[in-house]
């Protein structure tokens, strides 16, 4: 019976599904997660990430990931072993925009793993920079503007790579580090992904990229689905040779290395090329088809589907990434997802069911009560400072914060992807928050739309295991058929549905509007109390 495993490696944790299909039988057959801060402490880092030393760098340790693969590999081979030897093929889903920079010695390494010692240590020589910039950094804004001005402006930038600079994307952080470490960079003979190099390790040799990861770097040229020259000339010397190529979504990056097979008794199941956590949610939240949005309240809040692939001129906000379907996706990104509701919720020292109660006995609307909660600089909008902000909102009053929070987060993702061009009226709701049903409730009333919860709240790490069937089927001369293979895993039947309150819904249009107003205001050099 065929077995498929999916892996996410989100900003805070790394999670594990496998999922059985055998006929019309689908089932999860084994489900598991460990997050960093608790199970390797001693990489240091705190929801997952180490702040600094200079304002706005956030980095992970890129042996950490690898580490995080090999005890989550270890823990399914022991715990699941029969599971773990019929599987098929294998997908990674990763935090986007994150790179590794491996040395010469380090990108050889990859294909003579000894499997008679754990993978860490036979890393430690192998990267060229011991840290890895994640989607978090904003400290680029510099280099962001160096290659739009080189490649003729934000706007031809975004024409061409679906984005305009953007401090956390890959392309931006190259540049600075090649700048600032000019030698290093010499000595770099290769510059990954999470999700390639996550995947270089499970096949032991050098990852391709697929277009949904590669778009979030600046550099992919949309139209061909290829490394934009313009672009990589603008970022650093000699950059195309040391990027993964850009593969179809589909293809299979290689069998599973002999490391694991040995050391693990794993199969030499097939491997798909890996990609970024959205465009793996896209198709765990089952948006295999235009028209549906899904939003996910994970360390960020993204809203994504699919989209017809071009992007209206003018706009700040926003992304194209390849999607997995072979088509492309619309995202906006905003930082300040479960960081600002986890620090409200700790200021006020609450747990989840006191939160949703203060929601519970708030009105919608919160009598006009306001916040922009910019716990960390906001990408959506472009906020470099963070500071909490509060209009007619009194601090000492814990359930009105609460609600205020996550109006703010709902109105401004509302307010923001109307580029998107698509006419919201359901929602699939995704990431840790979606477990909260008040949460979703504020969700339904602000956009105005039936908001469905899925069975999983980790829609990228399902995503990456169907990923895994669907590129295993195609490759075994079946039908390249989404719905089929999402069936059974992602079904209306397998959610709870949140439906909008017309009259809190009406209530929203006008807070909207005030909401925009105290944003832009805020954004243009806020005076109002900042904590
Ligand atoms: P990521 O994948 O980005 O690491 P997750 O999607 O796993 O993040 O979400 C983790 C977050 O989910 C936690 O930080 C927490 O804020 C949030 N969370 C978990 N349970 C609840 C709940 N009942 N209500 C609100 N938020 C929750
Ligand atoms: C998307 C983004 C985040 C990360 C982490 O552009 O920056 O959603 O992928 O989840």
């Amino acid at each position: 019976m065929p077995f498929y495993l999916g892996f996410d490696a989100s900003t805070q944790s790394l999670t594990a599904i496998l999922i059985e299909v055998d006929g019309g039988r689908r089932g999860v057959a084994a489900l598991d997660t460990f997050r960093y801060d608790e199970e390797l402490p001693q990489y240091g880092t705190r929801h997952g990430a180490i702040r600094g030393p200079e304002p706005g760098v956030v980095t992970s340790p890129p042996a950490m990931w690898a580490e995080a693969l090999e005890r989550m590999i270890a823990r399914l081979a022991r715990a699941h072993p029969r599971e773990v030897a019929g599987l098929a093929a294998v997908a990674i889903s990763a935090q986007q925009h994150g790179s590794v920079y491996l040395n010469a010695s380090g990108a050889a390494r990859l294909s003579t793993l000894d499997p008679r010692h754990p993978l860490a240590p036979q890393l430690e020589h192998a990267f060229a920079r011991p840290v890895a910039p994640i989607w978090m950094d904003s400290s680029t804004t510099a280099e962001c503007e160096a290659i739009a001005r080189a490649v003729g402006g934000h706007e031809i930038l975004a024409a061409r790579t679906g984005s305009r600079a953007f401090e956390r994307f890959t392309g931006p952080q190259i540049r600075k580090w090649a700048t600032e470490a000019p030698a290093a960079y010499a000595a770099t003979a290769r510059i990954d992904l999470v999700s390639s190099f996550l995947t270089s390790l499970l096949i032991g040799a050098p990852a391709p990229l697929d277009p949904g990861d590669a778009a979030g770097t600046n550099l992919m040229d949309l139209s061909t689905r290829g490394w934009w020259p313009e672009a990589a000339q603008a970022t650093a010397v000699d950059l195309a040779t040391r990027l993964p190529a850009v593969v179809d979504a589909r293809t299979i990056a290689g069998p599973v290395s002999s490391y694991w097979q040995r050391r693990y008794g794993l199969p030499p199941a097939r491997v798909v090329v890996g990609t970024g956590d959205n465009p793996s949610s896209l198709i765990g939240t089952g948006l295999v088809t235009e028209g549906h949005v899904a939003v996910s309240l994970g360390t960020s809040n993204t809203l994504f589907g699919l989209v017809a692939g071009t992007r209206p001129t003018g706009l700040r906000d926003g992304h194209i990434f390849g999607a997995p379907t072979g088509g492309f996706m619309g995202l906006t990104c905003f930082a300040n997802g479960s960081l600002a509701r986890d620090h409200v919720r700790d200021r006020y020292r609450l747990t989840w069911e006191g939160f949703s109660d203060a929601l519970r006995h708030t009105p919608p609307g919160n009598h006009d009560a306001l916040m922009l909660p910019w716990v960390v600089p906001e990408i959506t909008p472009h906020v470099a400072l963070a500071g909490v902000h509060r209009l007619n909102l009194d601090e000492r009053d814990a359930a009105a914060n609460v609600r205020a929070v996550v109006e703010a987060q709902m109105m401004t993702m509302a307010n923001h992807t109307d580029w998107m061009g698509v006419s919201i009226r359901e929602i699939s709701a995704t990431g840790g928050a979606s477990a909260n049903p008040e949460i979703l409730q504020v969700m339904a009333d602000v956009f105005g739309a039936t908001v469905s919860r899925l069975s999983t709240t980790n829609s990228a790490c399902l995503g990456a295991a169907l990923r895994a069937r669907h590129a295993d089927v195609v490759a075994t001369g079946g039908a390249d058929d989404w719905r089929s293979v999402i069936a059974g895993f992602v079904e209306p039947a397998g959610t709870v549905q949140v439906q909008p309150s017309p009259a809190a819904a009406a209530r929203y249009v006008d807070l909207r509007r005030r909401y925009t107003a105290f944003e832009d205001a805020c954004v243009s050099g806020c005076s109002a109390d900042a904590e």
